[in-house]
């Protein structure tokens, strides 16, 4: 007797004892919203000459966090429905996976462009070639698990036609694809997460029609992968790094039943990203445009949710911005490095450049120190240059080959036209396996 009446006492104690910050409610509140302005400000100043993905990512972030910047989404629908026009078998799968979930986002009139020029089906092409390309090189797609993870995303949320069983034998967390070398990609495990949970949703709905244990495997494999997500957790709060705690985000917010309260603190990483946004971190429209969307609490499944996306937050894109003006120190002054190249042997170099340069000025400069030694090419991307070879020796999806970039013999999280160098540094481009 007197123990129930007890209950309710302690009932209140648990609960004033739960941590505030539950994961479903971890957002940038209002007051803070001009801590998102750099964002917006790089997604704004681009001059979207970085491809089709990097347009469509923003204008994707844009939709789906509810900004209202009709003049930039109408610049980046035109780029994009020129692509599709002009060039749409040079694509890549997961770049016009975007580009669906971009035009269709929150129901807008561009949607139409995705029906017009039958969007949904050539995306089936694609995602089918990606198998074929697996089954033909050891299991090796034409690009990689992130553009799959999309091309599950879009197939599953506009209605595509998808086999839910393949999803269910590639996917397995155990799959190379899900990684680098021996090092766990969590953008790649974030994606796949958002993909599988999609696929888990329309099963569990009835859309799609499978067996209890293909069901039962997405389940085992998103709790596997949310895992290692978590594992990749940094004491700062970050996931995996920078660049990819935005979307790890979103992978954890869609999926809660999966772990416990406890095993992550999303307020510390949301701060965590706050303070890296101010010191200009995310400087490129690409960066910024994926780690938007998770601080305003959105993930990619919102993608057609039948609303409009309309927030608070499309007040404070009006006012005109000034570009941020890089100071680089010093910049007249001049630094040396020292530059290798490995592939078997190393061939190394020491180059002086203007201070405040990036590493592919270095290598641009050893180039014409010696072209035969230090000759590579390369080709633009969404993140800005990729090297695609050096001496001759081509990186490629089929053997999982690529130049890796390193600085003190640790990996770079920044590609070639991004990272800054310092005096002394000793850089390397590698030939390697991933
Ligand atoms: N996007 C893609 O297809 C890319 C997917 C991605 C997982 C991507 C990171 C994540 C993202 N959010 O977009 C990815 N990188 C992949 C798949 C790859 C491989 C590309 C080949 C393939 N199979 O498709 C590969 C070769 C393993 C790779 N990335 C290499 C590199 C290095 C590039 C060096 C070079 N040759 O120029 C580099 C610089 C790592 C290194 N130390 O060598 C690298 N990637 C980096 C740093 C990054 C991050 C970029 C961060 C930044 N600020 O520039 C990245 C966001 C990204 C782009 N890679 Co890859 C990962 C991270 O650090 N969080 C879809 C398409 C439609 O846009």
């Amino acid at each position: 007797m007197r123990q129930s009446h007890q209950l309710p006492l302690v009932g209140l104690l648990l609960f004033s004892l739960i941590p505030s910050q539950l994961c479903e409610i971890c957002e940038v509140s209002e007051e803070n919203y001009i801590r998102l302005k750099p964002l917006l400000n790089t997604m704004n100043q681009s001059k979207y000459t970085r491809g089709t993905s990097s347009s469509a990512n923003v204008l994707l972030s844009l939709q789906l966090v509810g900004i209202q910047n009709q003049n930039l989404k109408q610049k980046l629908i035109q780029q994009i429905k020129y692509t599709v026009k002009t060039r749409l078998s040079q694509v890549s799968s997961g770049e016009l996976a975007l580009i669906i979930l971009a035009l269709g986002a929150c129901r807008n009139p561009a949607e139409n462009l995705i029906y017009d020029y039958h969007l949904i089906d050539k995306l089936e092409n694609k995602f089918q070639a990606e198998i074929e390309n697996m089954e033909a090189h050891n299991g090796n797609p034409l690009t990689n698990y992130y553009q799959l993870s999309l091309d599950v995303l879009a197939l599953c949320l506009f209605n595509g036609t998808y086999s839910t069983t393949k999803v269910v034998n590639y996917f397995t967390p155990e799959n190379k694809n899900y990684y680098f070398g021996s090092q766990f990609s969590v953008d790649t495990g974030a994606m796949a997460v958002l993909a599988l949970t999609c696929v888990k949703r329309s099963l569990i709905n009835g859309q799609v029609k499978t067996d209890e244990s293909n069901l039962k495997n997405i389940s085992i494999y998103i709790k596997s992968l949310v895992e290692k997500i978590l594992s990749e957790k940094k004491e700062n709060g970050l996931i995996g790094n920078t660049f990819s705690t935005g979307e790890a985000m979103q992978a954890l917010f869609v999926s809660s039943d999966y772990y416990h309260e406890n095993d992550w603190n999303c307020q510390q990483t949301l701060n965590t990203v706050l303070t890296e946004i101010s010191q200009g971190a995310f400087s490129i429209p690409i960066a910024a445009a994926q780690v938007l969307p998770a601080l305003m609490g959105k993930t990619f499944l919102d993608v057609n949710k039948n609303s409009s996306c309309v927030s608070a937050a499309g007040n404070f894109s009006n006012s005109t911005h000034e570009p941020v003006t890089v100071t680089t120190p010093g910049s007249q002054s001049s630094i040396s490095v020292n530059y290798s190249v490995t592939i078997n042997e190393t061939y190394s170099a020491n180059v002086t450049v203007p201070n405040g340069s990036v590493f592919l000025d270095v290598m641009e400069k050893a180039q014409k120190m010696n072209d035969t030694i230090f000759g590579f090419t390369m080709e633009e991307s969404s993140w800005g240059p990729y090297i695609t070879s050096v001496q001759g020796l081509w990186a490629s999806n089929n053997d999982r080959t690529y130049w890796e970039l390193l600085s003190g013999g640790i990996p770079l999280s920044q590609g070639v036209g991004s990272y800054v160098v310092h005096d002394g540094e000793n850089l390397e481009v590698r030939w390697s396996k991933y």
